[in-house]
């Protein structure tokens, strides 16, 4: 397993794993084919709050670890990448309002989550079509008119943008002073003005639904405007610290899902008078899998552990989210090789792994932009 949890984590954890093998598990095949997401399915998982483990006690939530949370991740990604995601990326809208909001923000929002207020579903618009890697690139503007802001722009590739009933968008308060003039707000889904645009038909994760959201002239109180003027760029930066590793946990679900189908199918495939899993060449790529997804758990252990003991960890959420994708990937296009012809067809499930893993290299900061902040950090 890994994580060493305590009992409350390990009964959330097997909570989790009975849902997604009994509730999401059935309909993945139908719902991957259709590129739809199971929203009576997702409601269960959101009541069961699933979504929003980390908020904290005093705001309705069950104020969950981030090693919990994880093995959550992992369990739901597991049977399916695209339901952990529409899942986590819930959790991600809220990641900047619980660092950077006031208690009165953090309830407010929390409310959405909770289904008091909204639907449950929240999501983080920070990516604009000129701005997924150089974040600081968006266009979108906010500007101060009197006790309001008017929100102004079009962001993209948001997971969860069509379904949300509240959004952290980030905007351009002051041009002038570049990542210092960016600022986050909570933004209400229907507000006058907020549209969903787009939606991605999308290679993998096709439970998740992913569109752009569109504001114009988009008016929020001032006290929308989560910390202060200009910190809405450190905000962003920290939410993805916290949030890669969380990515990691959903490719390491991938990883040993690999692990598990091409294990299970080298057992019973002969070859050669010999069940496959006999012979060399299969058992060092299993052994080569395994490795993957021991080693990338234990990143994401090692990232949150900096993160439980205050220490900086920014390098290593990225390394856990750079090798965890990389090894979602890598496992997923072994298992296909283990299966043969079996693998490249839509009859197993392992080349749907391929097709969701690929976006674990991709989302939150691509591999590359983890390697720039791991070889930042090791070269200051
Ligand atoms: N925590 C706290 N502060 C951070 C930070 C972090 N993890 N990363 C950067 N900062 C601060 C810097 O210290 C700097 O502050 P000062 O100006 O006071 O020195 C400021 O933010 C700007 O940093 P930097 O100059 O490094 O910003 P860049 O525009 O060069 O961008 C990267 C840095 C590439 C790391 C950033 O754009 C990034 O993470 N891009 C990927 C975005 C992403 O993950 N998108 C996914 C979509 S959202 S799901």
């Amino acid at each position: 397993m890994g994580y060493i949890l305590n009992e409350e984590g390990q009964g959330i954890v097997e909570l989790a794993r009975d849902f997604a093998q009994n509730r999401v598990a059935p309909i993945v095949k139908e719902c991957d084919l259709k590129g739809e997401p199971p929203l009576d399915v997702f409601k269960e998982a959101f009541d069961m709050g699933l979504h929003a483990l980390e908020i904290p006690e005093e705001y309705g939530g069950s104020g969950t670890d981030y090693y919990t949370v994880g093995a959550v991740y992992e369990e739901l990604a597991k049977v399916d990448a695209g339901f952990a995601t529409g899942v986590a990326a819930t959790g991600l809208g809220l990641k900047p309002v619980l660092l950077g909001g006031t208690p009165e923000q953090k309830k407010y929002f929390a409310e959405f989550l909770t289904g008091s207020r909204g639907n449950g579903w929240g999501a983080f618009c920070l990516t604009e079509p000129d701005a997924g890697s150089d974040a600081a690139a968006g266009r979108t503007v906010a500007v101060k008119d009197g006790d309001e802001y008017v929100i102004n722009g079009r962001k993209c590739f948001i997971t969860n943008g069509g379904l949300a009933s509240v959004y952290v968008v980030f905007a351009i308060t002051d041009k002038s002073k570049g990542t210092k003039g960016i600022s986050a707000f909570i933004v209400e889904r229907d507000r006058p003005g907020v549209s969903i645009g787009k939606e991605e038909d999308k290679m993998g994760i096709r439970l998740s639904n992913t569109t752009d959201v569109v504001f114009d002239d988009v008016r929020v109180p001032a006290d929308h405007l989560l910390g202060q003027e200009g910190k809405g760029f450190i905000l962003a930066m920290k939410t993805l610290d916290l949030a890669r590793p969380m990515v990691a946990a959903m490719a390491i679900g991938i990883a040993q899902r690999a692990v598990d189908e091409a294990v299970a199918y080298a057992k019973q495939r002969v070859t050669f008078g010999k069940p496959i899993v006999k012979h060399q060449a299969i058992q060092f790529k299993l052994a080569d899998m395994e490795m993957r997804t021991e080693a990338g758990r234990a990143s994401i252990i090692n990232a949150l552990n900096h993160y439980y003991a205050g220490l900086p960890f920014s390098k290593e959420a990225a390394v856990a989210k750079c090798f965890c994708g990389d090894s979602a990937v890598q496992n997923a296009l072994e298992a296909i090789q283990i299966l043969g012809g079996y693998g490249y067809s839509r009859e197993y499930p392992v080349e749907k792994l391929l097709r969701d893993a690929k976006i674990m290299q991709i989302y939150e900061g691509t591999n590359e932009i983890q390697r720039v902040v791991i070889a930042g950090s090791v070269t200051a």
